[in-house]
């Protein structure tokens, strides 16, 4: 749709009441008959809208759509999270396309959005279940002035930046399993796959991607799962809005985002320490080759998980997987 369309959306969404054709056409510029046009071709991609002749226009219901049309009537103009939006119905990953992007060149808050992912990865050749119409698959470009060993401070930057938007939008307030998983009632809600290019000694880019189950039922997630997963439609019924729910997400990112840049990795780590579920807990830790068992004792300045070792002294654990004992 054209960016009219968009521009007349952000008014109608703006307000419960009715808005005239005359201020619409005043106020952006065009006739009356382009306005009339326009909302009938919105009314085609599925919004409904109330026209009253002498009173004017109101929307009475939006179709959960996650294109750039639904995506920029909502987004701030001045969010860098997606100043540009790369929006599809399918594709094979997010993330491969947003690389691709970035390696020609993509500006910084780029968003590669799509309804689906044929392929959609997890960490360590894994795969992350994308079906259609439910969730948020969506992968963030980023330029940090960061050298490439600082580059995983970004992970827990978005894994606060996610459970801060399910908590603003849903109420349900998620917790967060070192160092990718977002929980509700213990059960994996979104997951994040962060993948970066650099030279030695200065990170290139940086690709944000984030999957967030919003309106998944029980019944279209496979039976094989590695761990429980949830979506907030099955923790607290109800269904969410994709659209307003990524655009919450990209205002907390950007806002996260500018005040790493301000003040460090300090408050980050502060507020993931908050989310984090594993204080006061034994954790167990696959190494590959071994297996460590202790109790946890946060993330240091790195990221790094502290494990407490039986003789008191702590190991630092850069990656692995997880257990919560
Ligand atoms: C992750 O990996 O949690 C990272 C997931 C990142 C997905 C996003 S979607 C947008 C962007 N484009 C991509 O191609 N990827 C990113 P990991 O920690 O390895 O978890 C993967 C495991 O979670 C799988 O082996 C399953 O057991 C489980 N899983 C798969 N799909 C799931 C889902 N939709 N909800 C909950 N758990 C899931």
């Amino acid at each position: 749709m054209s960016s009219l369309s968009c521009a007349i959306l952000r008014l109608l969404l703006e307000t419960d009441e009715q808005i005239s054709g005359g201020r619409l056409s005043r106020e952006l510029g065009v006739t009356r008959s382009a306005i009339w046009k326009k909302i009938a071709e919105l009314r085609r991609h599925g919004y409904r809208i109330d026209a009253t002749p002498s009173k004017g226009y109101r929307l009475l219901f939006s179709p959960d759509l996650l294109d750039e049309t639904a995506l920029k009537a909502r987004l701030p103009d001045s969010c860098l999270i997606g100043r540009r939006l790369v929006c599809s119905a399918t594709t094979v990953s997010t993330n491969s396309d947003a690389f691709r992007l970035a390696e020609n060149g993509a500006e910084e808050g780029t968003v590669v959005i799509s309804d689906c992912q044929s392929g959609g990865k997890g960490r360590l050749g894994r795969r992350w279940e994308s079906p259609a119409g439910v969730n948020l698959y969506c992968s963030i470009i980023l330029r940090p002035d960061l050298l490439p060993n600082e580059a995983s401070r970004l992970t827990f930057l978005s894994a606060v930046a996610v459970a801060d938007a399910i908590e603003g939008i849903t109420g349900l307030a998620p917790t967060i399993k070192w160092p990718n998983d977002l929980l509700l009632n213990e059960k994996k809600v979104a997951g994040l796959l962060n993948e970066m290019s650099a030279e030695t000694d200065r990170v290139g880019f940086v690709i944000l991607g984030i999957g967030v189950n919003i309106n998944m039922t029980e019944e279209q997630f496979p039976s094989d799962l590695r761990s429980p997963a949830t979506s907030p439609r099955i923790a607290a019924g109800g269904t969410v809005e994709r659209a307003a729910f990524a655009v919450r997400l990209f205002t907390e990112l950007a806002a996260a985002y500018q005040r790493f840049q301000l003040e460090g990795f300090d408050p980050v780590r502060e507020a993931w320490s908050r989310r984090c579920n594993a204080f006061g807990r034994d954790v167990s830790v696959d190494l590959g080759n071994s297996t460590l068992r202790g109790p946890f004792a946060g993330i240091d300045r790195d990221g790094a998980m502290l494990v407490q070792r039986p003789d008191g002294t702590m190991e630092r654990i850069v990656s692995g997987d997880v257990t919560i004992c």
